[in-house]
């Protein structure tokens, strides 16, 4: 029996694999990424801590992917080929009401829950949903010739749906059965060939770029596939001594000297690449479409509310910082950072900021900061809107509300579940096992302090 997080391995290892003959830029990015990641581990990987927010085996295999779909029965679909491979939907983000500029989406993450899955293998897929019901973007004339072509279209074959519910049920599937999911899986995700309607699309993507991504042909794709890297700063100066054109600086926090927090995350621009587009009169020529990229990130400490918070309250006052001073936005958030945020994990940890587990070593409970899993969807935003051709113009009517979490769960017939609850409840776990062994006043102590610092001495 090939277990879930094995094919899970295997899915993310062909995606790969198909994204880099797709995608020659890709290959490049990955071949420096584990040039840094190789260098980092030389020169820090005997450090204590090094290993806390995974080892290289892990962070070395770890990729996200991105895809978009356009209706509920479709990212129904997509969340049993998913439950297939071991990943649940974990969040929701609603990019309609990003700034400057809203895309018509609504997302989730498949990812592995369950810590020792993550081990394994952390695959995860960023999925976003086209937001057909909001008049903001379809009105009354688009919406039912957009949905009715999105309902006539298969995105995904029953006998690919038929083995991921099998992979779920058996918890895996026979060597064979394994092999024929993956591939199936990996080419539902690969470029079409399909000459794409030409008079259609262009309608879509007169309204916006990622609406013609995903309604405006007859299948889906992965849009990008992103390595972790260790060092994202070294990685960008390497990436543009090569060449290669990075199409924004790093979003998410700064680089500063206390601990990493959430994600930091760049993108750079994927070349055109040629389809053939069928025109009005019949004709069917070739053309190109350039809306896939390449985007690498960087993880750090998952935050609790109180440190999401703190990261919101330190964006704005980057923003208003940057509105004053002509800086980037990455040279803001340094300025700003020491104001909102400790410059030790132990401080994290104390001031109920940042979410860790506990060991005993050596007699003590030692915290080991838990790596942030999900997105940020400002980040997301910002990745949306960086890679498109034009700037679309705000939309003048008010996203319609009737989109959210709840109503997603409903729409796919499972639950999306809170990452912070995920958190929560491994911090809670590695507490209760520590208090088992050590007694209820053993104090705890971080392992992985970036300054030293030790004692912290919060009770169970
Ligand atoms: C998804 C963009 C979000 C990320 O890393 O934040 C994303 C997309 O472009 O479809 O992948
Ligand atoms: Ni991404």
């Amino acid at each position: 029996m090939i277990e879930p997080h094995a094919l899970r391995a295997r899915f993310a290892e062909r995606l790969s694999a198909h994204y880099g003959v797709e995608v020659p830029a890709y290959t490049t990015l990955v071949d420096v990424v584990d040039e840094v990641n190789r260098d980092w581990w030389s020169e820090r990987g005997a450090s204590p801590g090094a290993e806390a927010l995974g080892g290289a085996g892990r962070v070395g295999a770890e990729r996200h992917g991105a895809i978009r779909v356009g209706t509920p029965a479709e990212l129904a679909q997509a969340a049993r080929i998913f439950a297939g491979f071991g990943m649940f939907p974990v969040g929701f983000y609603d990019l309609r009401d990003a700034r400057p500029v809203p895309v018509p989406v609504v997302s989730t993450a498949f990812r592995p829950i369950d810590p020792a899955e993550l081990e394994r293998n952390p695959f995860r897929v960023f999925t976003s949903m086209l937001a057909t019901r909001d008049p903001a973007f379809f009105d009354s004339g688009l919406r039912p010739r957009l949905e009715a072509f999105l309902a006539r279209r298969q995105l995904f074959p029953p006998r690919l749906l038929e083995l991921a519910d099998r992979a779920a049920d058996e918890r895996g599937l026979p060597e064979e059965r394994a092999e024929e999911f993956v591939t199936l899986a990996a080419k539902a995700f690969a470029l079409g060939s399909e000459p794409i309607d030409g008079p259609w699309y262009r309608e879509l993507e007169s309204i916006s770029a990622v609406a013609a991504d995903i309604g405006g042909i007859g299948s889906t794709h992965i849009n990008h596939l992103t390595p972790r890297v260790l060092d994202i700063d070294e990685l960008y100066r390497r990436l543009a001594a090569r060449g290669l054109k990075m199409i924004d600086e790093i979003q998410g926090p700064p680089r500063w000297d206390g601990p990493d927090v959430l994600l930091r995350q760049t993108s750079f621009r994927a070349l055109d690449e040629p389809r053939t587009f069928r025109e009005a009169d019949g004709t069917v020529r070739p053309g190109s479409l350039r809306v896939r990229f390449g985007e690498v990130e960087a993880r750090g400490i998952a935050l609790t509310e109180a440190g999401r918070d703190r990261y919101d309250q330190a964006l704005a006052a980057a923003d208003r910082l940057r509105a004053a001073e002509s800086l980037t936005g990455q040279e803001a958030a340094a300025r700003v950072w020491p104001e909102f945020f400790p410059a030790t994990e132990a401080e994290l940890a104390e001031l109920g900021l940042g979410f860790f587990t506990y060991r005993v070593e050596n007699g003590a409970a030692r915290a080991v900061p838990i790596v942030y899993e999900d997105f940020l969807p400002r980040s997301a935003a910002g990745i949306f809107q960086s890679n498109l051709d034009e700037e679309a113009s705000a939309p003048s009517l008010p996203p319609e509300a009737d989109y959210n979490q709840d109503w997603l769960s409903g729409a796919i017939g499972r639950d999306i579940l809170d990452p912070y609850e995920l958190y929560r409840a491994q911090e809670r776990a590695s507490r209760e096992a520590v208090a088992a062994e050590l007694g209820p006043a053993h104090p705890f102590t971080t392992g992985a302090s970036t300054t030293g610092a030790d004692q912290i001495g919060a009770a169970i």
